[in-house]
């Protein structure tokens, strides 16, 4: 089914300097990248983004992450692209995350503080629907 997810890459990804080699994995999957901003995120964004994280009590650590930096984000499409996203992310745990995955293969346990796994993906067409309309207003 074509369809379209909401990606980012996550300060720690920019910082580290792996923009490029996660862009070109969604393009060697021959996915389009139909939109692209990088861009600081505001606590607005970030709550409306989180909005099922915002209670919980590592949401600071969340936050504090998340706006150490500037983030890269962006809309996919292609035949089942959310769930091909997810795949290709790995599970949200880095020392979980298989390798030949993102999250795999880029990201490591933190000693402290939020879990740092280099992207973001969203996990359903809903989601997709909801984080496309928050960041980029369509
Ligand atoms: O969708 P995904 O990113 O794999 O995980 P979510 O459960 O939606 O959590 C979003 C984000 O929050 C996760 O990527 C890391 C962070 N986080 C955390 O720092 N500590 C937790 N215990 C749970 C999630
Ligand atoms: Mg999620």
């Amino acid at each position: 089914m074509q369809e379209q997810t909401f990606f980012m890459i996550k300060p720690d990804g920019v910082k580290r300097g792996l923009v490029g080699k996660v862009l070109g994995r969604l393009e060697n999957r021959d996915f389009r990248i139909e939109d692209l901003q990088m861009r600081m995120i505001t606590r607005e964004l970030l709550e409306a983004h989180y909005a099922d994280l915002v209670d919980k009590s590592f949401f600071e650590g969340i936050a504090t992450f998340m706006m150490s930096g500037p983030v890269v984000t962006g809309i996919a499409s292609g035949p089942d692209v959310i769930k091909s996203w997810r795949t290709m992310m790995g599970v949200t745990d880095p020392v979980l995350a298989l390798p030949g995955t993102i999250r795999g293969d880029f990201a490591r346990a933190q000693e402290n503080g939020a879990i740092q796994n280099i992207v973001h993906g969203s996990d359903s067409p809903e989601s997709a629907r909801r984080e496309i309309q928050i960041w980029f207003g369509k």
